[in-house]
């Protein structure tokens, strides 16, 4: 299905969401969040699909935040946490599901949108992308889980510096800090995503989703239950045909033909 604020795009296995409202930087309304959970139940439930992208439309914004005229006309203290949950629910959904999902950003990456950025499982920017967690000067805090994504993914105090000044870093600076994973020149971003996602989507696809859980689990509970948690999804990758594919590839010193399953 087609949105106007929300885009979406099959290319062999890897689904491309673009957030498509440009003349407000890609600001997520509420209409355009819900399109997005629509778009992205659309691409993990297609089991053609291996990899799920998410980008900003235009060469200037990712995401600008969520859309502070909406934040203006909050007209309760329940409306705002509803709004806030509506969000977060979301965001799990992404970090939580079995597929891999790339966050490709483009440009702006502020409030809202580093959340949403966060959220994904791997980040690559353009050198043009800036970063940050302003919300602190509208006189707000992170509500999409800004404030426990960000220190987990970069410590603490940086985590601090960065909501409490509401400050605004750029793409290398996120690079050294842990908040992205690679940074390339604006015009090869689209290539280099679509590299990054092809070899994803030659991967196992049991063996990813249970990598990704074991990591998502574990980070969540101690040291011993979270080994339980990797063995349990040892167990789970073992019992897959692609587990005998891989294996036997190996000592047929051959490429290994995943079959998916
Ligand atoms: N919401 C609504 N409109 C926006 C937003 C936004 N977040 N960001 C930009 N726009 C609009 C501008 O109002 C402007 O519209 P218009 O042309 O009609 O005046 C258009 O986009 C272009 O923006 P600018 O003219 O400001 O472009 P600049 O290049 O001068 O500046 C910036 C770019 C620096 C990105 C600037 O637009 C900016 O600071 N934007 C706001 C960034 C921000 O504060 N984001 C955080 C928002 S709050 C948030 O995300 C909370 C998340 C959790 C919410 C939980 C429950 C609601």
């Amino acid at each position: 299905m087609e949105y106007s604020n929300i885009l979406t795009e099959k290319k062999d296995s890897v689904f491309v969401i673009t957030i498509n409202r440009p003349e407000a930087l890609n600001a997520l309304n509420e209409d355009t969040v819900g399109k997005l959970e629509h778009a992205f139940d659309q691409g993990l439930a297609d089991p053609g699909v291996r990899v799920i992208m998410i980008t900003g439309q235009g060469n200037k914004a990712f995401v600008a935040g969520a859309d502070i005229n909406e934040i203006n006309s909050l007209s309760s203290v329940k409306a705002a946490q509803d709004k806030s949950i509506r969000g977060i629910d979301i965001l799990f959904k992404i970090e939580q599901c079995d597929k891999p999902v790339i966050m490709v950003i483009n440009g702006y990456a502020l409030g809202g949108g580093c959340e949403l950025a966060m959220a994904g499982d791997i980040r690559i920017a353009s050198d043009n992308a800036k970063f940050g967690l302003p919300e602190i000067n509208l006189g707000i805090i992170p509500g999409y889980g800004g404030t426990q994504r960000l220190p987990r993914l970069v410590g603490i105090g940086m985590a601090k510096m960065m909501i409490f000044y509401g400050m605004t870093i750029d793409a290398q600076t996120a690079l050294q800090i842990g908040l992205v994973e690679k940074v390339v020149p604006a015009g090869q971003l689209m290539e280099e995503a679509f590299s990054l996602a092809n070899l994803l989507a030659q991967k196992p696809p049991v063996a990813l989703a249970m990598a990704k859980r074991s990591i998502n689990e574990g980070l969540e509970v101690d040291l011993k239950r979270g080994c339980a948690v990797e063995s349990s999804n040892f167990a789970v990758a073992c019992s897959t045909e692609d587990r005998r594919e891989g294996t036997r590839a190996f000592l047929e010193k051959r490429k290994p033909q995943f079959k998916g399953y």
